[in-house]
């Protein structure tokens, strides 16, 4: 059994990534067990990928690389004794520490080496990055022989050509890959990607340090939606409004709004971003959200104190006569401060 890690910051595009990867590696044959790690009490991911046939475990409400440590050797070494996967593809979340990571499966699971790590820079926020989140940043690229450079779409060609040089010099042992990892094109990409991966001589050394740039929160919603539903679009507005009130004046927010929904023939549909720029619609588009839906904000700023009212504020707003309920049983303050801390 193999282990990949798709790393990279909050709304990279490591889910985007993992969709074209397990297509390419489900066609050759592969049986693909994905893990998913997310910082929010609900897993919304999870649905996604799971709509693509995928077997998906869930590991929720925290970061595997510091608070879900446990859990995560657990599923592991089920999966080990399964002994039915030919591969194990974890999404760790977007604030976790990869040289942490490589401590863990050193320590626990030494049958599985240290992981096959792929990492994901998002160009449209790599100069925020640089100065909001240096260590994980460098964290990523150490961890890292094959990195994508997503939303080059974003940025154009140039900036991404510029971007790329850059990460090659920061780390000159990686291969970078300035990519769209929308739709299709995530395959396309993990046909040219995934042979790398697998070949030999694949795993770098990872920072001897744990990164550790603040902390992170996560806060996770229901949302009870009216009885006539709410569009696709509607929901985009909706999670475009809240990244656009999340903004702190001057400074880029640094964080990912989800939100998860299904129509009464239980198509789904998630919206997501991290910019105003970047919020797109997957899954099924022309299904209306209905009933109940989710909504998760995560963020390297802290949240402000009245979040709730906010995003009460704007669902009156883009979808009048529905209601919020906050889910509060799982941490909602996570760490970064890996093994080394602890
Ligand atoms: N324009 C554009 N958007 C992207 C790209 N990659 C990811 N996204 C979007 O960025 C958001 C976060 O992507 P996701 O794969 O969920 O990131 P994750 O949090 O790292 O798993 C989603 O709305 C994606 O559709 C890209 O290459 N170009
Ligand atoms: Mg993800």
């Amino acid at each position: 059994m193999r282990l990949v890690i798709v790393g990279g910051f909050l709304g990279a595009g490591k889910t985007s990534l993992l969709q074209g990867l397990s297509r390419w590696w489900g066609e050759q044959g592969l049986s693909i067990l994905v893990l998913e790690n997310e910082a929010g009490q609900v897993g919304l991911d999870d649905r996604l990928l799971r709509d693509l046939s995928l077997e998906v475990r869930l590991l929720p409400g925290g970061c595997a690389c510091c608070d879900l440590q446990g859990v995560l050797v657990d599923k592991l070494k089920q999966a080990l004794d399964e002994d039915r996967w030919d591969l194990v593809l974890l999404e760790p979340s977007g604030v976790a520490s990869l040289a942490s990571l490589g401590q863990v499966l050193e320590r626990y699971l030494p049958e599985l080496g240290q992981g096959i790590v792929t990492a994901v820079v998002d160009a449209s926020r790599y100069a925020t990055m640089t100065r909001a989140l240096p260590k994980l940043l460098a964290d990523h690229l150490a961890a890292s022989r094959q990195v994508v450079l997503s939303k080059a779409d974003l940025v154009g060609g140039e900036e991404a050509e510029r971007i790329s040089g850059q990460l090659s010099l920061d780390a000159p042992h990686a291969h970078v890959w300035p990519a769209d990892l929308r739709e299709e094109r995530a395959y396309h990409l993990a046909a040219k990607l995934a042979p790398r991966l697998m070949g030999r001589g694949v795993a770098p050394g990872f920072a001897d340090e744990p990164a550790s740039d603040g902390t992170h929160q996560a806060q996770s919603y229901a949302v009870n939606l009216p009885r006539e539903g709410l569009s696709p679009q509607a929901a985009q507005d909706l999670v475009e409004g809240i990244i656009t009130a999340l903004a702190i004046s001057g400074e880029q927010w640094l964080g990912h709004v989800k939100m998860w929904g299904e129509n009464p023939q239980g198509k789904h549909v998630m919206i997501s971003g991290t910019t105003p720029q970047d919020v797109t619609i997957r899954g099924d588009a022309s299904a209306w959200l209905s009933g109940r839906a989710w909504l998760v904000v995560i963020s390297h700023q802290p949240l402000p104190a009245d979040l709730d009212g906010l995003v009460s504020g704007l669902l009156d707003q883009h979808a009048p006569g529905s209601s919020l309920e906050a889910l509060r049983s799982a941490p909602t303050l996570l760490s970064l401060d890996g093994l080394g801390q602890s």
